[in-house]
């Protein structure tokens, strides 16, 4: 490291040239092809629940590594990248994180969340108490930069981060799948307390916590869960 760059410096180029490179992969598919693959990767997608009952089964890092590789290759606002992932193993880590956010729950789920939040949130059998934070093997909290700082010190904006930081979300939950994980999106509110049980600094705004495992044996899901919107209503045609 530079001088000026520390743990939360931006890799970022700091020439502002428009240079053109001829596109670097392209598939040559079938219409027939492009329609077995598309049906395949919705089969595959079909079989992502999100899980809350965990098995202790260790995950091998490399793959957690794997798949915020894959989480990084999202496209983002002038490509800025607004996105940082704290990863967590060690188990007191985990119980710390564990008790900060079974303290702010247990303040949303005695009636700081209105009673419209709670009744949306009762056919999804959530409460107060979270075993999964120290259950699961891995726990992944997502950070959105609002602002970066590159090597010459100098901070500079990111744009349309909440959209970037999700589809990078997206792509992590989608790999972390294909991988034979299960994960799930874990929002305690408030969350700033991740930011100090993350060392990373005010300017990042904690975004969820993914929790990351094998389910356990007995694990269910909620039915409610499994009701997802026909075709014909989430999509137009022009
Ligand atoms: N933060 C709480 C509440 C919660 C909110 C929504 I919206 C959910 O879809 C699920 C839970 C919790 O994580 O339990």
């Amino acid at each position: 490291m530079s001088e000026n760059e520390n743990k939360y410096t931006s890799s970022i180029p700091l020439d502002n040239d428009y240079v053109e490179l001829p596109i670097p992969h392209r598939w040559e598919l079938s219409d027939e092809e492009m329609i077995r693959r598309s049906e395949e990767f919705y089969e595959m997608m079909k079989t992502r629940h999100t899980v809350r009952e965990y098995s202790p089964r260790a995950v091998p890092r490399e793959v957690i590594e794997n798949c915020i590789k894959a989480a990084g290759l999202a496209p983002s606002g002038a490509n800025h990248q607004p996105w940082h992932f704290a990863v967590i193993e060690d188990p007191a880590h985990k119980q710390k994180i564990r008790e900060a956010a079974e303290e702010e729950e247990k303040t949303f789920y005695a009636g700081r969340a209105s009673d419209e939040w709670l009744n949306a949130l009762e056919p999804i059998g959530t409460n107060e108490s979270k075993p999964h934070l120290t259950v699961a093997p891995w726990l992944i909290v997502i950070f959105a930069q609002r602002t970066s700082t590159d090597r010459n010190g100098r901070k500079f904006k990111n744009y349309y981060v909440n959209e970037s930081v999700g589809i990078a979300t997206g792509f992590l939950i989608t790999a972390l799948h294909h991988a034979g994980l299960s994960t799930l999106t874990h929002t305690p509110n408030p969350m700033k307390f991740l930011n100090e049980l993350c060392d990373r600094p005010a300017s990042e705004k904690p975004e969820m916590i993914l929790v990351v495992g094998h389910p356990a044996e007995n694990a269910t899901v909620p039915a409610h869960a499994k009701w997802k919107k026909p075709l014909k209503e989430i999509m137009t045609v022009f």
